[in-house]
């Protein structure tokens, strides 16, 4: 019942799909903006980070709505590594949930296939984007339901040794 529901979820998110090439203009526009938007992080976290990991640019941070009873939920984000040092994405968590697992999505004779990734890299100047019908935040388990235009607090494994990024998905509803 669960798969099946799983499925159901990513059905909807790969009606959104088509945005694509909108949403990486909007992007574009939105990358110097977005660092702003992590909280007290911006401008320190990416000098810190510096060397071994950064300067980055995490963006559009969202989670579609659910019914208050879903098993599951999906975050999508999108991180623009703005370093010369390959990024890598280890994992998440977030305190709302059970756990959180990075999945891919792929189409396999007309069935969509979730499967576990243990770590997404992203190229120098290169950009990830964790999207509806795509590699996506599986968000297992919710402690609690969430309403359109509530966040759900995520922590972001980026920078091995340094602590996990804070990042808010948006719930919305398209
Ligand atoms: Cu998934």
């Amino acid at each position: 019942m669960k798969y099946l529901w799983l499925l159901l979820v990513m059905g909807q998110a790969t009606v959104a799909a088509p945005q694509g090439s909108g949403a990486s203009s909007t992007l574009l526009a939105q990358s110097s903006g977005a660092s702003s938007t992590l909280q007290g992080q911006s401008s320190g976290a990416s000098s810190s980070l510096q060397g071994q990991c950064g300067p980055f640019a995490v963006s559009s941070p969202w989670s579609r709505l659910a019914p208050p009873t879903a098993p599951v939920l999906a975050g999508y984000l999108t991180i623009a590594n703005q370093g010369e040092q390959p990024l890598v994405l280890r994992g998440a968590r977030s305190a709302a949930f059970e756990r959180v697992e990075l999945h891919s999505m792929s189409m396999d004779g007309g069935v969509m296939r979730m499967r576990k990734l243990e770590q997404l890299s992203i190229a120098p100047g290169a950009r990830l984007k964790l999207e509806p019908g795509a590699n996506h935040l599986m968000l297992i388990g919710p402690k609690r339901a969430f309403a359109a235009g509530d966040t759900i607090p995520i922590e972001l494994e980026l920078c091995a040794g340094k602590p996990a990024l804070r990042v808010e998905l948006e719930v919305r509803a398209d």
